[in-house]
């Protein structure tokens, strides 16, 4: 049985052959077992030898028949690697390279102007307190002006999404009594709002915070018009109106110019010239002493400003639902 195993063996030069002589040989009805079983069958004087003995032969083919295996593979794999041959030198294949999002850049392009005039960057929660974002702001409960910016509620009382950037004021102001402050602080906030092409429920706002002795408006307008040339152009004017909000007094929003005839001109600017940028105004002495500070000694002045709305301008984007949509085709334009 050795003899003809290993020459039945030697004759099979590939890994099926190898297979079916494994089969044939070491199979529930092979060679091998039929040859072991037989021992039964002796008178019992001759069984331990030929038990030994078959033992040898079972051990001996085995291994044979593993050593050809190896060779075969090995030889196969070589014919494998002459057959195409791999140059592990060659540089890899590069996979898309990913940018930063749109509105990721023009919030840096923001942080780099500010920081410039010497503002830094303060992270406020988006989570927040009805206190926070409307009562410590001057208003109370109730106050109308609260119908300015409709609400996302929590299932917890009091407890709501960020309307806007300017709940900021208060923890700043209150980490940093009685030192001045010079901050802006981006984010996103949430508004219970209709989605159109100009208004998302959900959009980046940049807050700006000053406070110090001997602020006053002219300040808060030196900045804003720096502010806008560095984004828009040296050549830009800004315009300011008289506004209102709660916790700004006296209150302002910032227009800057904006020609007629620019082709990206339609729906945003209305056909007036002029684009509103951000809401503005000196701090309302209530939210200063809200903030910790006296507003006997302390004045300062906040803006809050709409980045996606500024972009759209820039890029002539014409639908504010892009920003959020993750359309591949949208982002790999910038
Ligand atoms: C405010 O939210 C005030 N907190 C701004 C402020 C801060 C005033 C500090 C005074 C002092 P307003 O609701 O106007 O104001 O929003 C500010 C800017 O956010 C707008 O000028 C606009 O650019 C942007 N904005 C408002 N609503 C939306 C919207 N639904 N989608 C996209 N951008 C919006």
């Amino acid at each position: 049985l050795l003899q003809r195993g290993l020459a039945d063996l030697h004759a099979s030069t590939d890994e099926p052959a190898l297979k079916a002589w494994n089969t044939r040989y070491f199979g529930p009805t092979g060679e091998v077992p039929a040859a072991t079983k037989k021992v039964a069958t002796l008178p019992p004087p001759e069984r331990k030898g030929y038990g030994q003995e078959a033992n040898r032969v079972k051990e001996a083919l085995s291994q044979a028949y593993e050593q050809s295996l190896a060779t075969v593979k090995e030889a196969a794999l070589l014919a494998s690697l002459n057959a195409n041959p791999l140059d592990v030198t060659l540089p890899g294949r590069r996979g898309p390279l990913g940018r930063p999002h749109i509105a990721s850049r023009v919030l840096r392009n923001i942080y780099s102007v500010f920081a410039d005039m010497g503002f830094q960057v303060y992270r406020s929660r988006e989570v927040e307190d009805d206190l926070t974002n409307f009562e410590l702001l001057n208003m109370p409960p109730h106050h109308p002006a609260r119908d300015m910016w409709d609400t996302f509620h929590t299932t917890t009382p009091g407890v709501i999404l960020r309307t806007h950037t300017s709940p900021g004021q208060i923890h700043v102001m209150r980490e940093m009594v009685p030192n001045p402050i010079r901050v802006i602080l981006p984010g996103m906030v949430y508004r219970y709002e209709q989605v159109t092409t100009r208004s998302e429920m959900q959009f980046h706002q940049v807050e700006g915070l000053v406070v110090g002795e001997g602020i006053t408006m002219a300040d808060l307008k030196g900045t804003i018009t720096s502010f806008a040339r560095r984004m828009f152009g040296q050549e830009r004017q800004i315009r300011i109106r008289s506004s209102y909000f709660p916790f700004t007094e006296p209150s302002i929003e910032v227009d800057i110019d904006w020609p007629k005839e620019d082709p990206n001109a339609d729906r945003l600017t209305k056909g007036t010239g002029w684009l509103e940028i951000m809401g503005a105004g000196m701090i309302h002495p209530t939210v200063l002493r809200n903030g910790g500070y006296d507003p006997d000694r302390v004045s300062g002045f906040a803006f809050g400003m709409g980045p996606q709305r500024i972009t759209m301008l820039q890029y002539a984007i014409d639908d504010i639902r892009q920003f959020w949509s993750n359309d591949l085709r949208f982002l790999r334009q910038f």
